[in-house]
């Protein structure tokens, strides 16, 4: 029998909702098999717990060294894009009161009038709210100089940087490997004896609505 691993992260201790969050994938191209599998991962999870596919917002930048600099444009564009629909919305709302007005006084009775849509929502259904977290991924494998050590520690500080800065959940989906092979296996497409791995990803995707939740909860003071 195989020895029983400690490591890990176990199931979550309840299960979070993500319909209402809207969420923000940045990755990288380079080592494209292995990103392309964490990225499908991380999709994968969003919406088993109930992202809408529309509130998945999908960039990529050349490597991971460029992750902390992209993160922090999608977070503030999701603030301005959200600030900039803000007038619509109460445009909608002077529309919505004018339309109670016209019922109540001068409306002939079932005549109706359709209503504007939402302000946090594109005429596509998608959101146009601020992110509720951004998910950076990217994959590092080590070659023969010093590059790998010095873009693991500039991409790890920085996204950390990110975060706590802007306030917004940033999911640390940086692979950091030894060997190509290390990488696939963490990518769930591993091609050794031992087996295809796990896919990091689908953490990835689990802690981005864990995270989106508690940072709702307590940004109304809610524990
Ligand atoms: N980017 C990655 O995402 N993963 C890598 O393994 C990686 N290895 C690199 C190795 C070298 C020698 C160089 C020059 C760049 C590498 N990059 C890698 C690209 C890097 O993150 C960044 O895109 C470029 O340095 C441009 O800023």
């Amino acid at each position: 029998m195989s020895d029983p691993t400690i490591k890990g992260l176990p199931p979550p201790p309840k299960s979070y909702d993500g319909s209402s969050f809207r969420i923000a994938i940045v990755h990288a191209r380079w080592n494209d098999a292995i990103i392309k599998a964490l990225v499908d991962g991380t999709i994968s999870k969003l919406k088993a717990q109930g992202v809408k596919e529309e509130n998945i917002v999908v960039k990529s930048v050349p490597g991971s060294y460029e992750l902390p600099f992209a993160c922090r444009g999608l977070i503030e564009a999701g603030k301005t894009q959200s600030a900039n629909a803000a007038p619509s919305m109460i445009a909608s709302t002077t529309n919505l009161l004018s339309l109670i007005d016209n019922t109540t006084s001068t409306a002939p009775s079932g005549q109706t009038q359709s209503s504007s849509s939402s302000s946090a929502q594109q005429s596509s259904g998608a959101s146009t709210a601020p992110f509720d977290a951004v998910i950076a991924i990217g994959c590092l494998i080590k070659g023969s100089t010093m590059h790998f050590e010095y873009i693991c520690e500039a991409v790890t500080q920085g996204l950390m940087r990110v975060q706590l800065d802007s306030g917004t959940p940033v999911v640390f989906g940086v692979l950091t490997a030894l060997t190509d092979d290390q990488a696939l296996e963490r990518a769930g497409i591993g091609r050794g004896e031992k087996g295809p791995g796990h896919n990091h990803g689908e953490d990835w995707g689990l802690a981005a609505v864990e995270l989106a939740s508690h940072a709702k909860d307590w940004s109304k003071g809610v524990l």
